[in-house]
C-alpha cells in the first residue's frame, strides 16, 4: 500500500529529469516545501495519503489508484472497480456519471481515520489491501458489446490471487482464494454480466438484491423485446441470470420492494427466478430485526453469496439520483442498519447501482448514500476476512491471517 506514492515519486522524478540519463539521483524539488502532512506525501496523489479530502484526483474513500486493467503489478484483496454503462435504462439515463459520482460523494468517508464504529472496524486499514482500479472501458454505442465488456473485465480482475493469502485453498470452483471485487454502476443491467463473472469463479450463487424493483421481469412485460439486444435491460437482468443458470436455487431474496406491476403474475414469476421478496413496508411491522432475521435466514452464513444494491432501495428524499425513483423507500439509517446486520455473511463480490448524479441535489445526498452504504459492505467485507476454505472443506470467509483475526494491520 505504501509502496504507491514512493513509486510515484520516482515516476515524477525520472520524468522530470528524463532529459539527462545519467543523472540517476532523484533530487527533491522545492514543491516538498506544500506537503504538510507528516506522511510526506504528494499532495492530490487520490491516495490516502494525500493531504486533504477535497483535493486532488477522486478515488473511492481517498483509497489508492491503481490501473489494474492494464497492469498486473499491484495486488489486492478488495478492489472497487466502475461499470460506467447506462444503454439499458427505461426512465432516467445518467447512471454511467455513477462510478464517478460514488466516489466524489466518498471523499470524505476516512477524514478522521475511517474506522466503522458500531461494526468495530477500519475497512481503510486493516489486514486487506484495498484499492481503486478505476473504470471498465464501456461503450455506450452497443449494448452487447458492452456487456462483454463488462463481463470480462470484472472477470480480469476477479480471478487474480489475492495480495492477502495468494496461495490458500479457497471457496473458487478451482480451490483458489480470489480478492473480492466491488463494483460501481452503472445502470442495473450491470449485475448480469457481473453474475456470469463471479459464477465463472463460484459456480451458481445466492444473491441479496436491495431494490425497489423485482428486475425478474419476462422481457416481454417489461420491454417489449422487439430485439434481442432489447431483451436485456435494467428490469430484465435477473430473469436472463435465472435463465441461464447463474442463480443458486432457493437461496435468492429481494429487499425493500415496493413496485407496482403488471399484475400478480409477476410475483409469480418471480418467485420462479427463486426469489423470497421482503417488501419495503414491512420494516412498518416487523422492524429492522425481522428484515435481518429474513435476510440471514434465506441466504446463510456459509455459502458464497453475491450482493447487489440498488440506490432506490432509498426513498428519494434521501437518494432523489437514480433511475427509477419510487416513494416510500427507507431512509438511509435503515438501509445501513440492515446492511450491517448482514455481518457474518459469505459475501464475494458486491455492485452499488442506479446511480444517476445529474439528478442529485447540490448537496450529494445520493453519491454520498451510496459511498457510506459501501463503506459498511467493505467493512462487512474486512471483518470476515481473507477467504479460506476449512480444513473439512467448509467455504469459510472469515481466514486468518499469520494465525490471527487482523482487523488492524498494525496488530499482524
Ligand atoms: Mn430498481
Amino acid at each position: 500500500m505504501m509502496l504507491l506514492p514512493s513509486l510515484s515519486l520516482v515516476y515524477f522524478a525520472a520524468q522530470a529529469f528524463a532529459h539527462n540519463d545519467h543523472d540517476q539521483k532523484p533530487i527533491a524539488g522545492p514543491h516538498k516545501s506544500l506537503w504538510y502532512n507528516t506522511r510526506r506525501a504528494i499532495p492530490g496523489d487520490g491516495g490516502t495519503q494525500a493531504d486533504s479530502v477535497f483535493s486532488g484526483i477522486t478515488t473511492f474513500g481517498r483509497l489508492p489508484y491503481w490501473p489494474c486493467l492494464a497492469s498486473e503489478d499491484q495486488t489486492y484483496d478488495i478492489a472497487f472497480l466502475g461499470a460506467p454503462f447506462d444503454t439499458g435504462t427505461s426512465y432516467r439515463p445518467g447512471a454511467r456519471f455513477g462510478p464517478n459520482g460514488i466516489r466524489q460523494g466518498s471523499r470524505r468517508l476516512n477524514l478522521y481515520g475511517g474506522y466503522n464504529v458500531p461494526l468495530d472496524a477500519n475497512p481503510f486499514n486493516s489486514w486487506a489491501t484495498v484499492l481503486d482500479c478505476g473504470d471498465i472501458p464501456v461503450t455506450s454505442y452497443d449494448n452487447t458489446h458492452a456487456i462483454q465488456q463488462i463481463e470480462e473485465g470484472h472477470n480480469a480482475l476477479l480471478m487474480r490471487a489475492p495480495a492477502t493469502n495468494p496461495h490458500a485453498i479457497g471457496p473458487s470452483k478451482k480451490g483458489k482464494t480470489l480478492p473480492r471485487i466491488i463494483t460501481l454502476g452503472g445502470d442495473h443491467t450491470i449485475t448480469l454480466p457481473l453474475l456470469r463473472s463471479v459464477t465463472k469463479a463460484y459456480g451458481p450463487i445466492s444473491v441479496i438484491h436491495f431494490d425497489s424493483h423485482l428486475d425478474t421481469w419476462r422481457p416481454k412485460v417489461f420491454g417489449g423485446a422487439p430485439t434481442d439486444q432489447a431483451a436485456i435491460n435494467h428490469g430484465t437482468y435477473f430473469y436472463h441470470a435465472h435463465e441461464q443458470g447463474l442463480l443458486a436455487n432457493d437461496t435468492n431474496i429481494h429487499v425493500g420492494i415496493r413496485t407496482t406491476l403488471s399484475g400478480l403474475s409477476d410475483y409469480d414469476h418471480d418467485g420462479y427466478c427463486g426469489f423470497e421478496i421482503v417488501e419495503a413496508r414491512e420494516i412498518d411491522t416487523i422492524g429492522v430485526k425481522g428484515i435481518i432475521k429474513k435476510i440471514r435466514d434465506r441466504v446463510g452464513t456459509t455459502n458464497p453469496v453475491y450482493l447487489s444494491i440498488d440506490i432506490d432501495t432509498l426513498d428519494p428524499a434521501f437518494a432523489p439520483a437514480t433511475g427509477t425513483p419510487e416513494t416510500g423507500g427507507w431512509t438511509t439509517r435503515e438501509l445501513r442498519t440492515i446492511i450491517r446486520g448482514l455481518e457474518g455473511i459469505n459475501f464475494v463480490a458486491a455492485d452499488i447501482v442506479e446511480v444517476a448524479p445529474a439528478y442529485d441535489t447540490n448537496a450529494e445526498h445520493t453519491t454520498m448514500a451510496a459511498a457510506d452504504t459501501l463503506f459498511e459492505v467493505m467493512s462487512l467485507m474486512v471483518k470476515r476476512g481473507p477467504m479460506s476454505v476449512m480444513g473439512n472443506g467448509e467455504v469459510r470467509g472469515d481466514g486468518e491471517v499469520d494465525g490471527k483475526r487482523g482487523e488492524r494491520r498494525e496488530e499482524l
